[in-house]
């Protein structure tokens, strides 16, 4: 297999300006444009959005003219040479999203997560996009006894049917994560995705996004969370960013917080092939709430650098002496190989 070319990516959500649960921003706002061109600065080739960062306060506001916007934003992504990744419908803010979208007690509420979604395909469609990224975020329990796990599968993959039937051609990637802003989310890995994905009409177009840091949250290994996934052809996107233990979200730059298990990423993205279907690497990222707004941009620029960098590690990784290891059950020795390779001399 020919060495891969990677394109790039990332999320009007990814110039955030500080704000935590615990205090406020630290650096003044931006506007979309300077965020499109700070992207286009940053030698990025895509961008990725949820349904309201393509048209602000869509709720308020007829269907068409929801279409209407986002056909003038797909216009402007054009103008500057940028493709529009993926749409995502935000179905954590709204107060009909309180108690989730999908698996919410209220019917209404489920209509409107559905109803939500279907527009975000059309939006996709409008931005040329075939990719829907789901990230489940409240479709889980803040009390266990207050839903019922059987029961929210079934309205998951009910969910999914909804959107599968909207538009022939749209293609679901599930984005797990194990718990936050719930406490248990009901489709924590990669492999509960692939699960759902099953016993939904068409299970060929339902796929997945793996996010380092939601994979560590989970106590697992992004890079068997990529090979699970990439045996199955199903890894669809894809969030690099780094996580330090079973804290809360971090989306810290790639590698931040444990370089090898960044090193063992790339490796496996290598292995298989990951972008030869054309397939984005992003970076959901988020700059330390430390961050002057003259360094805005570093966690972004960091991130792509260290990939980079692990890219030519992964290239370069002594395999031949690493098999000699692994034939005679000599672990030791080939742990302290990565090691040195990654030191570098
Ligand atoms: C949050 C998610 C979010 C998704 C897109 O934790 O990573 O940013 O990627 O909805
Ligand atoms: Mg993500």
């Amino acid at each position: 297999m020919s060495a891969p070319k990677y394109r790039f990516c990332t999320g009007p959500w990814n110039f955030s300006e500080g704000q935590d649960p615990y205090g406020p921003t630290t650096r003044p706002a931006q506007t979309f444009d300077w965020k499109l061109a700070s992207l286009k600065a940053l030698g990025f080739d895509a961008m990725m959005f949820h349904d309201d960062d393509i048209v602000p306060g869509l709720e308020d506001k007829s269907s068409a003219q929801v279409l209407k916007e986002a056909g003038e934003l797909k216009k402007r992504l054009d103008g500057e040479g940028i493709i529009a990744e993926m749409v995502a419908p935000r179905l954590w803010f709204h107060p009909t999203t309180i108690d989730g979208g999908y698996t919410s007690n209220d019917p209404a509420h489920r209509q409107a997560a559905i109803d939500r979604s279907k527009q975000s395909i059309d939006i996709a469609a409008v931005m040329g996009t075939d990719l829907l990224v789901l990230w489940l975020a409240r479709e889980g329990t803040y009390l266990r006894e207050s839903k019922s796990g059987r029961r929210s599968v079934e309205l998951l993959a009910h969910a999914c049917d909804e959107m599968l039937a909207h538009h022939s051609g749209i293609r679901l990637a599930i984005e797990p994560k194990p718990n936050e802003p719930t406490d248990h989310a009901y489709l924590p890995t990669i492999g509960h995705a692939l699960a759902l994905a099953q016993l939904t009409r068409d299970p060929r177009r339902v796929g997945c996004l793996i996010e380092s840091a939601h994979a560590i949250l989970a106590g697992l290994d992004p890079a068997d969370e990529i090979d699970f996934a990439m045996s199955f052809g199903k890894l669809w996107s894809l969030h690099l960013n780094d996580q330090n233990g079973l804290k809360f979200d971090q989306d810290k730059p790639f590698g931040s917080a444990n370089l090898r298990v960044a090193f063992n990423q790339v490796r496996v993205l290598e292995r298989n092939g990951y972008g030869s279907n054309g397939e984005f690497v992003c970076f959901d990222v988020h700059p330390f709430r430390t961050t002057k707004p003259e360094h805005w941009l570093k966690h972004l620029e960091n991130s792509r650098r260290t990939f980079d960098r692990l890219v030519q590690k992964a290239r370069t990784f002594p395999e031949a002496e690493a098999n000699a290891l692994i034939v005679d059950r000599n672990y030791q020795d080939l742990d302290q190989l990565v090691l040195e390779h990654l030191m570098g001399k």
